[in-house]
């Protein structure tokens, strides 16, 4: 369905998706925004499956029909769409800086306890990997 806005699938419970919910805080934009219950495991629904097939959040959709994934691709659109506060630099070095940053802080910090944590809880057991794997033993979310 076309949508005359700009519109961010997320999810209160979703690490990935606060990524993108502080970022467009940060920026002091306004981005209408849909949640998905990763714990009734609407990702998997039809209607998101529309959205997004890797059924996971965040999504950006634009006015266009457009559906862009990844938390570093978001925040890239939405620097460059709403460049009056830049928050991922703005010289070659700064850009640099925040880039090496980022990296060091999701491989070396999230990802490691984000792959302890799913494959630790019992909640999500069989689901080390987000997205349409093994969906059968999802329940992300829940006790
Ligand atoms: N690489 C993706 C990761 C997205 C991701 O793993 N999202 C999780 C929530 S933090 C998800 O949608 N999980 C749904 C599931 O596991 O079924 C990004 O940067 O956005």
């Amino acid at each position: 369905m076309p949508i005359e806005t700009p519109l961010l699938y997320e999810s209160k419970g979703s690490p990935n998706a606060r990524r993108v919910r502080v970022f467009v805080a940060e920026k002091g934009i306004e981005i209408a925004q849909r949640a998905i219950d990763l714990g009734s495991r609407e990702q998997f629904s039809d209607a998101f499956q529309a959205v997004n097939p890797r059924m996971q959040v965040p999504a950006l959709q634009l006015a266009d029909g457009t559906v862009i994934t990844e938390v570093l691709a978001i925040w890239r659109y939405l620097e460059e769409t709403y460049p009056h506060k830049p928050l991922l630099g703005s010289t070659a070095k700064g850009k640099a800086l925040v880039t090496m940053w980022e990296r060091r802080a999701e491989l070396d910090g999230f990802a490691a306890v984000m792959e302890a944590a799913r494959n630790a809880l019992p909640g999500l057991k069989g689901r080390a990997l987000s997205g349409p794997h093994d969906r059968t033993d999802s329940c992300i979310g829940r006790a």
